[in-house]
């Protein structure tokens, strides 16, 4: 396993429609090892393969919160939401390519999601909670969406330039 660097937005990878996954081969369970322990590593709970310059539709996550339960690290290639509940929820998100930024984003509290699992196997499942929350926020990601793009024009713009100084810092130093 490797640790992969995280890109920062504003970056136009991030802003790309993912290409859906033909094969399961080895390359793709390495990514999906190496997106694994970058998000163990950042912390975070997420992590789409394009944040990692990879425009394949992967993502993982692992909503586990409570450290007396065991992790439950999921790889999902090529996942699909077939369901959303009319019922929303709001969460305060954040995203590992926007540092240090966070804002409250309405979604579907409940989704159903198909994917493959790296076994090959077709698998789905409802997601309620956390887990919906990040799964849909990494779907987003396979899409070129980010959380900003749901807020206020005034307010993504003020959140780009952070982090388009923020890029600028980080070169520099
Ligand atoms: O996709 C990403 O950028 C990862 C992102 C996922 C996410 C967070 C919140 C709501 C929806 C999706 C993160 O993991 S940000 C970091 C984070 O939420 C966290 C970090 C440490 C402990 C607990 C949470
Ligand atoms: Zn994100």
């Amino acid at each position: 396993m490797a640790k992969r660097p995280i890109l920062i937005h504003p970056d136009p990878r991030l802003k790309a429609v993912a290409e859906p996954v033909g094969a399961i081969t080895d390359e793709i369970r390495q990514l999906g090892a190496d997106m694994l322990e970058t998000m163990y590593d950042a912390p975070g709970i997420g992590l789409a393969a394009p944040q990692v310059g990879v425009l394949q539709r992967v993502l993982v996550m692992d909503c586990v919160k409570d450290e007396t339960q065991p992790p439950r690290p999921m790889v999902l290639v090529n996942p699909e939401i077939t369901w959303s509940s009319e019922e929303v929820s709001t969460y305060e998100e954040g995203c590992l390519s926007i540092p240090e930024q966070y804002a409250d984003v309405e979604r579907p509290a409940e989704v159903d999601v198909r994917w493959t699992a790296l076994d090959g196997s077709e698998q789905s499942e409802r997601f309620a909670g956390l887990w919906a929350t990040c799964v849909q926020h990494e779907i987003d990601h396979l899409n070129g969406r980010l959380f900003i793009d749901y807020l206020k024009p005034l307010r993504r713009q003020m959140i780009t330039r952070k982090m388009v100084k923020l890029k600028r810092e980080k070169a520099r130093a």
